[in-house]
């Protein structure tokens, strides 16, 4: 892997890792904005970062059996139309270092800092398709396959990952706008793959190559890792078999995160986190405890724009002990619940136990 022509990344980042280049905001800076601007974006790489020219930039699209159909970028945005849509890129490994508390796990060890809220612009995947010549009706039980060759990668020879056909994604963008700008090379420009409600493993960057097929991709990303192993699978030896018979992650878990949390001197406790959506539609409400959970108190929501996007959130408490810990957990509109505990396993991805703070 060649690091040696990476363009300069944001210094707001705490940098976890910087070959690849992975790096996050404090959970703190990100509530103080709806919109998560570019530099508090978090960057999550499985290899280098590579910047490319946009006008001579080339999507291949190709289905069994079709010639292959070669798209200038500049065609595409040329001839179908720009949408836009507000949704939250996470990683599957959000809040791992707080499972590894539980047990160690295998990975970057994230805090709760690998989230943006973005209103992206591109063009619709299904529009693309047809373009291309190929129609999403018929197609059922086919995935759309994303591959970027532009790198080598940790553990493959490109990135790739797949989603369903299915109309959950009829929201999926190729996206070329981030926040009303032209997308970074950091977070994928010139252009990536946006698929609202999914975990951010499937929005491909610097996306080259889009294949319409009856199986899942190959690529080692969508199968022998963001998977939910059982907690017995707790060595990589007992994972290896197991892989490919877990399913692939889509939508994460509801959760909920305390950012922050202030007493100030006359007693009050005032508290700000977030809080996101899991399979079945977006969040309701959010609770708060500084009794173990023995007393809820409703939370204030103070953003939330449609289906996709985070809901930022907070809440003031009357009166605490001097020292304490606040927990949060969220509701969605179907009633479940946000878990108490975060279930353990092997690549620590999908933690969502109450969220928690001290101060
Ligand atoms: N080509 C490519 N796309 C990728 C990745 C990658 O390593 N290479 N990482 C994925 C993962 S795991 C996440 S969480 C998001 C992170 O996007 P960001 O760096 O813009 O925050 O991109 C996804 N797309
Ligand atoms: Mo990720």
């Amino acid at each position: 892997m060649d690091f040696s022509s990476e363009p300069p990344h944001s210094s707001l980042l705490h940098i976890q890792q910087s070959q690849p280049f992975n790096a996050e905001p404090s959970a703190a800076s990100l509530v103080e904005f709806t919109l998560t601007p570019e530099e508090l974006v978090y960057c999550r790489n499985h290899g280098p970062v590579r910047e490319f020219d946009e006008d001579t930039y080339t999507l291949v699209v190709k289905q069994n059996s079709k010639d292959d159909v070669r798209l200038r970028l500049s065609e595409v945005k040329a001839n179908l139309p720009l949408t836009h849509v507000v949704a939250v890129l996470q990683c599957a490994g959000i809040r791992r270092k707080e499972m590894g508390l539980i047990k160690p796990v295998h990975g970057v060890p994230w805090s709760d800092g690998v989230i943006a809220n973005c209103r992206w612009g591109g063009v619709l995947v299904a529009d693309l398709l047809k373009y291309a010549g190929i129609s999403l009706q018929g197609n059922a039980n086919r995935h759309i396959c994303f591959e970027s060759h532009a790198t080598l990668c940790q553990d493959d020879t490109y990135y790739g990952a797949s989603i369903p056909v299915s109309p959950d994604i009829g929201h999926a963008l190729l996206a070329y706008e981030m926040n009303g700008e032209p997308l970074s090379a950091d977070h994928g420009g010139p252009l990536r793959v946006v698929v609202p409600g999914f975990l951010g493993a499937r929005w491909v960057k610097w996306v080259d190559t889009i294949v319409v097929s009856p199986d899942e991709s190959e690529n080692f990303y969508q199968q022998r890792d963001y998977k939910i192993l059982p907690p017995e699978i707790d060595t990589k030896e007992k994972a290896k078999p197991m892989w490919s018979k877990y399913p692939s992650m889509t939508a994460l878990h509801l959760n909920s995160v305390v950012a922050s949390a202030s007493r100030s001197c006359d007693g009050s406790l005032f508290v700000k986190g977030y809080a996101t959506p899991g399979p079945s539609g977006n969040v309701k409400g959010i609770e708060v405890t500084t009794d173990g959970g023995e007393t809820w108190h409703d939370a204030r929501i103070t953003y939330q724009e449609g289906k996709w996007s985070w809901t930022l959130w907070e809440a003031e408490i009357g009166s605490v002990a001097e020292t304490g810990k606040v927990q949060s957990r969220a509701i969605d509109l179907d009633g479940n619940k946000q878990p108490q505990e975060g279930v353990w396993n092997l690549r620590g991805v999908a933690f969502n136990g109450w969220g928690v703070a001290g101060w």
